[in-house]
């Protein structure tokens, strides 16, 4: 037997022990009363009686309602349009209300996907257009001063700077030209030493308190700054890997909570925008990990 052959009968074999879920046929007059006792439901056409399960649920089956069913859909539609409708602009109003004065909503990294609500839909009566301009100077600036090195952020960015959300994948325009990407050229730095800087790592919630000064090659990240702590022996973390990135969950063997979790904080009071992996902290700045619940 050749390989082919090898090839079919094991794939022959497998199909055997495979399993399927078959629903034998039954008796239509059965499924036809079932499907009559949704007629009386289908004259119901207020906005708390209709039921968008009604229409699909026979749409999806042997039998239909004739010129009922086309009424339904038309009921649903100018119901879910409004009820969309009422949601957006509440969404809306609520993101407009978070603009800050450099003109983020919330803030830099809650902007992109906030940008892509507001795109959606025009707003009667609010200053929507000069916001979102405020909101692209502010997100520009950042892209500039390197904000955005996080895969999920710049994955929400970059439909927006390309006048895109979400939504656009209702009917994507397959045939628009894009851009090949080629991978950066990075020119290799002159033999460098590398300078090193200073941070203050510091964990109070713990017995006894944390408190060492690290010493890291200047641009590390707080992991890094992490990695070299638990080098040097006296402090450990443990994290998990999240669609942002590597997320912390135990300092010093103490893992969270239910509802809790290792806040990163910038001394004296200010939390971090960006985790482990993308924060790079300055020389001499002071990092504290606080147990908090949320
Ligand atoms: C809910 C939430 C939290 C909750 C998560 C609790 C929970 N178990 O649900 C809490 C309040 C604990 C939290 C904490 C933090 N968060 Co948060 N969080 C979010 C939020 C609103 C939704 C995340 C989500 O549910 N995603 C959907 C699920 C399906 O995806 P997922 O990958 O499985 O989600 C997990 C991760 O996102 C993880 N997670 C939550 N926040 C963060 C932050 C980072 C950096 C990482 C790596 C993971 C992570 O928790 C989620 C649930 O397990 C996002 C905003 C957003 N639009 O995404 C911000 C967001 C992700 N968080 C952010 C930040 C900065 C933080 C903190 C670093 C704040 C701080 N100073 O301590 C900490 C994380 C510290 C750490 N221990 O590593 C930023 C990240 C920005 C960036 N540049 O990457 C975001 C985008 C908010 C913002 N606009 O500033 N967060």
């Amino acid at each position: 037997m050749g390989r082919l052959g090898a090839l079919l009968l094991l794939l022959g074999a497998l199909g055997a022990l495979a399993d399927i879920c078959n629903i034998p046929e039954v008796d239509s007059s059965l499924v036809q009363s079932l499907g009559q006792r949704l007629l009386p439901w289908m004259d119901q056409l207020s906005l708390e009686h209709l039921n968008p399960s009604i229409y699909v649920g026979l749409r999806l089956s042997s039998v239909e309602a004739s010129t009922k069913e086309a009424f339904y859909l038309h009921s649903l539609n100018s119901d879910l349009r409004h009820r969309i409708t009422l949601a957006i602009r509440t969404a809306q109003e609520k993101v407009l209300k978070a603009q800050t004065p450099e003109g983020y909503f919330g803030n830099v990294y809650s902007t992109p996907l906030a940008l892509q609500l507001l795109m959606t839909s025009p707003m009667p009566g609010a200053e929507l257009g000069t916001a979102c301009l405020n909101a692209r100077a502010a997100l520009l600036a950042s892209l500039q001063d390197g904000a955005f090195q996080n895969a999920l952020m710049i994955s929400q960015l970059l439909p927006v700077l390309n006048h895109k959300s979400y939504v656009d994948l209702i009917s994507p325009d397959c045939l628009a030209p894009r851009v090949t990407l080629e991978p950066a050229t990075v020119t290799p730095s002159l033999m460098q030493v590398p300078e090193f800087i200073h941070v203050m790592l510091k964990v109070p919630s713990v017995w006894p308190p944390y408190r060492h000064s690290i010493s890291v090659p200047a641009g590390s990240s707080l992991e890094e700054v992490l990695m070299k702590a638990q080098e040097l022996g006296g402090f450990m973390y443990g994290t998990q890997a999240s669609l942002s990135g590597p997320y912390l969950t135990s300092v010093m063997g103490k893992e969270v909570g239910e509802r809790e979790f290792w806040q990163l904080i910038r001394a004296p009071d200010t939390p971090l925008q960006q985790g482990i992996a993308d924060y790079r902290p300055k020389d001499g700045e002071t990092i504290e990990l606080r147990l908090v619940t949320w």
